[in-house]
């Protein structure tokens, strides 16, 4: 069955190494498939949930246009735009938000960890951001929706919001119920610096990330510099227990190279860890260094990017706009 494939991106800066391996890598296998229809979203009204420069944005959004076609994705192939171009997402948005309960966004951890101890200064964005994230999603029918998995809860919530709405309007089945696509292992890549917190763009020290445009040098340079401890390579699976730093560089090496956890601990058993370092960086630089590139060729021609994205939004306007309407006859406007 052809799967119809929604997931977005923040425009926020700095896109690391675990916004490639939870989420864009995947967006690249779904779109190669001929039978997917798939819809990038650059999702620049979640992004200024939190206070942005407004140059760097509008640069932001170009750079994360890049990195998608750099990474792989075809903008011929897949819908590629950016949200804010698109009135039905903060439309939809406000009316889902009627539908979903304070209780429910009340235990969004993401909200808890970015709001931090001040809960009160936080903006009401950052608040309802799983609702916005709702109506971006069910305004294409999504099928599938491949995300980290940091963003599993969003996407519960999203289900529970469409739910209700189709119970509420006894539209059965009118808002599709999505399906989360999430990595079975090593789908949240940890800090280079504290393996306790997820690898992150807006983490203060740029040596806790690899970022999707570091240059050969940075890469080898962050990984020796990456927190390990003074315990050998483990030989089992069990010894990675309290290990998180060593357990997600281990990771991240299974995944580049598509192995499991297992198959990398028993090939550098017994090895010093300045080797598995060396293997890591080489492999990190085969795999980024293009994407590097690439992306930093593809920053030069702004004319071509922002072409993606008007033809991407135009596209995206046409689906979305049918869907809003629908919704503004259920609701009896
Ligand atoms: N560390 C991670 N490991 C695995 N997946 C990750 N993702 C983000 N960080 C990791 C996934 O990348 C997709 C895009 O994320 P996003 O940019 O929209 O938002 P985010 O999760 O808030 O990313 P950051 O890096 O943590 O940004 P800041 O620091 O600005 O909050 C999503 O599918 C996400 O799961």
């Amino acid at each position: 069955m052809s799967k119809k494939i929604f997931s977005g991106v923040q425009p926020t800066g700095n896109l690391h190494l675990g916004n490639y391996l939870g989420a864009i890598k995947n967006f690249v296998k779904l779109s190669n498939d001929n039978t997917n229809d798939c819809i990038f979203c650059v999702v620049d009204l979640h992004a200024i949930t939190a206070k942005q420069n407004p140059k760097e944005l509008k640069d932001n959004i170009l750079e994360t246009i890049a990195t998608f076609v750099a990474s792989g994705i075809d903008p011929k192939k897949s819908i590629i735009f950016n949200q804010s171009r698109v009135p039905a997402h903060s439309e939809a948005a406000w009316i889902l938000s009627c539908i979903a309960r304070m209780g429910w966004l009340n235990r969004m951890t993401q909200f808890k960890e970015k709001a931090g101890k001040d809960k009160e200064k936080a903006s009401i964005g950052l608040f309802s951001y799983p609702v916005l994230m709702a109506a971006d999603i069910l305004l294409y029918d999504a099928t599938h929706v491949p995300v980290g998995d940091d963003q599993k809860q969003h996407l519960e919530l999203c289900r529970d919001i469409a739910q209700k709405f189709n119970n509420e309007f006894e539209v059965e089945d009118f808002l599709k119920i999505p399906e989360p696509l999430i990595q079975k292992e090593f789908s949240r890549i940890m800090s280079l610096k504290d393996g306790s917190k997820k690898m992150s763009k807006s983490e203060l020290s740029d040596l806790s990330r690899i970022n999707l445009t570091d240059t050969k040098d940075q890469i080898i340079n962050k990984i020796k510099k990456a927190k390990t401890d003074t315990l050998p390579m483990p030989s089992t699976i069990e010894e990675l227990k309290e290990r998180h730093e060593v357990k997600n560089l281990i990771g991240i090496y299974s995944n580049l190279i598509e192995t499991s956890l297992e198959k990398t601990i028993v090939s550098f058993s017994g090895k010093n860890f300045s080797d598995f370092k060396d293997k890591l960086s080489q492999v990190l630089v085969e795999k980024i260094e293009p994407i590097s590139n690439e992306i930093k060729k593809l920053k030069r021609d702004k004319e071509y990017l922002s072409q993606i994205l008007v033809e991407g939004s135009q596209k995206a306007n046409e689906i979305a706009s049918k869907k809003i309407k629908k919704i503004h006859e259920i609701v009896g406007f």
